[in-house]
């Protein structure tokens, strides 16, 4: 019986065995198949989800690929050699976990991808602004004249930039999940923007989400700081170059934030860099995103001037608190990005008059506590907006500070928001929340959310 059961095994791991497993086949996964299919390695790719979103574009530009779709075979991951991680999948998933004790080699796209390049990289994570910082600097690189390539967490995976000559830079932004599986980043400069709780599903609490990304400071580049976010603080290393960032004044050699004459100016020590409102961006925190940008474009020897005319002329991204109509005195904003608590309170705090403000909030609130919602929202808000999964649990909150209307579609909290709004008051967009209980991702939630006021407003709104 012993005997039978054992050859059985055998001749399954014969059959399941590859240099490598690509685990996810959605935009990494398939980038990692492209590049393993070009380098000659034995691989097959698993993916939980019975048809994972890169299936077609799989099946017809590398037909002869082994698929396994459903859930995790834990033998084939087992008895890999290598797994090479999509960020979306946690290593505490058993059949990962199980691989891992078995002494399979657990590794990333951006892992993969540093080990294959020279030019130097530049790294940024953080709870929230990377996206905005990553293109800031990418922008400031280019109008300094060098070779910029971006990509990660931002939309393209790193491993498509490798199709293309090396360019001087390449600009990462990075997320936990991307940092856990990563260890010859060794980036040239790199950022943890600020830490607020995201991704509660994933992580065991907010200390092993902050150690992840942490390891984005591994190495011996410069560390640029948050001298306002004791968190970031904290992970500051002796006998390492560093610069700080903080919107109070700072001292010789940080940027900061200094008024003259009732005029607030981004300095760097007593040194005036830019006034705060020719920045084309708006909100506290996109000072500080300001900050950042050109602490690290500084790392590039980018002259000021390059710095400067970005600053002033760069109008932000989309769906990040992004302004889309205006219509008998209230305006329309997207902040669909604000896809966790941090963000929405820096969305409210940037944009708020007073009480003047109409929230549109919920969706996938991925294991977060609401609770920091409610203080900001007093004397911010007018009213908010609900919908979602955990929208419900989002409006218990905010019901002690102001009145909630509960809906069941983008369309419909328009349509709410419009019956409320007065002269003077923004409605805003800002979920905390991830969009896929409702929505394909959040640019989709966002353009949900702009045609409805196309709807509501008519053609006179300006979108
Ligand atoms: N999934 C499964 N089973 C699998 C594999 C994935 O259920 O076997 C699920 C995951 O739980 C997740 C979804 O599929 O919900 C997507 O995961 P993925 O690893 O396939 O994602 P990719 O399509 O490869 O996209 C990833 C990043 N997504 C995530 O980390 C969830 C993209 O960031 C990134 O742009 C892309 O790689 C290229 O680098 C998006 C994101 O939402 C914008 N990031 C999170 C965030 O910003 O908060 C971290
Ligand atoms: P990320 O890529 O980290 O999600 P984005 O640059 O896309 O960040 O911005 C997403 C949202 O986060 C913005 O719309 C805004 O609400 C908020 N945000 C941006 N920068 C910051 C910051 N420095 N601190 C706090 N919140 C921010």
């Amino acid at each position: 019986m012993e005997c039978a059961e054992a050859y059985e095994l055998e001749v399954i791991e014969t059959n399941k065995q590859f240099n490598t497993v690509i685990v996810g086949l959605g935009k990494t996964g398939f980038a990692c198949a492209r590049y393993l299919a070009t380098q000659g390695v034995s691989f097959a790719i698993a993916d939980s989800r019975d048809e994972p979103p890169m299936l077609h574009e799989m099946k017809a530009s590398l037909p002869d690929i082994p698929l396994y779709l459903g859930e995790f075979d834990e033998s084939l991951l087992a008895n890999a050699e290598h797994l090479l991680m999509s960020p979306g999948v946690s290593l505490h998933e058993d059949a990962i976990t199980n691989a891992i004790n078995s002494g399979v080699d657990v590794y990333g796209d951006i892992e993969l991808f540093c080990q294959n390049i020279s030019s130097p990289v530049i790294a940024i994570t953080g709870s929230n602004g990377k996206s905005t910082v990553t293109t800031l600097l990418a922008e400031m690189a280019r109008a300094a004249n060098l070779d910029v390539a971006e990509g990660g967490n931002l939309g393209t995976p790193v491993l498509d930039l490798l199709s293309e000559k090396e360019p001087d830079v390449y600009v990462l932004e990075l997320s936990s999940f991307q940092l856990e599986t990563v260890s010859s980043l060794n980036a040239i400069a790199s950022v943890v923007l600020n830490i607020t709780p995201d991704h509660m599903d994933r992580y065991a609490g907010l200390k092993a989400y902050q150690a992840a990304k942490e390891r984005i400071y591994d190495g011996d580049g410069t560390m640029i700081i948050n001298l306002d976010d004791p968190a970031v603080v904290n992970m500051s290393r002796t006998q390492r170059t560093s610069v700080g960032f903080t919107l109070l004044e700072p001292e010789a050699g940080n940027y900061g934030v200094r008024a003259y004459d009732d005029v607030r100016w981004i300095v760097k020590g007593d040194e005036k860099i830019i006034a705060v409102n020719d920045l084309r961006i708006r909100g506290e925190h996109n000072i500080a995103n300001a900050m950042v940008a050109m602490a690290l474009a500084e790392t590039l020897n980018c002259p000021l001037d390059a710095m400067l005319s970005v600053l002033r002329s760069f109008p932000g991204l989309d769906h990040r608190c992004q302004w889309i109509a205006e219509h008998g005195n209230v305006q329309w904003v997207n902040d669909s990005k604000g896809t966790n608590v941090g963000a929405t309170c820096a969305a409210i705090k940037g944009l708020s008059g007073d009480e003047n403000l109409i929230l549109i909030a919920g969706g996938d609130g991925k294991g977060a506590d609401f609770s920091d919602l409610e203080e900001i929202a007093e004397g911010r808000l007018k009213a908010a907006i609900v919908l979602g999964k955990d929208g419900p649990e989002l409006g218990k909150v905010l019901l002690n500070v102001v009145p909630v209307h509960s809906v069941d579609s983008m369309e419909m909290a328009v349509e709410t928001a419009a019956r409320i709004a007065k002269d003077g008051d923004i409605v805003l967009l800002s979920p905390a929340c991830a969009s896929l209980d409702m929505f394909e991702n959040y640019q989709a939630r966002g353009e949900a959310f702009v045609t409805a006021v196309k709807k509501v407003q008519g053609d006179q709104a300006y979108v």
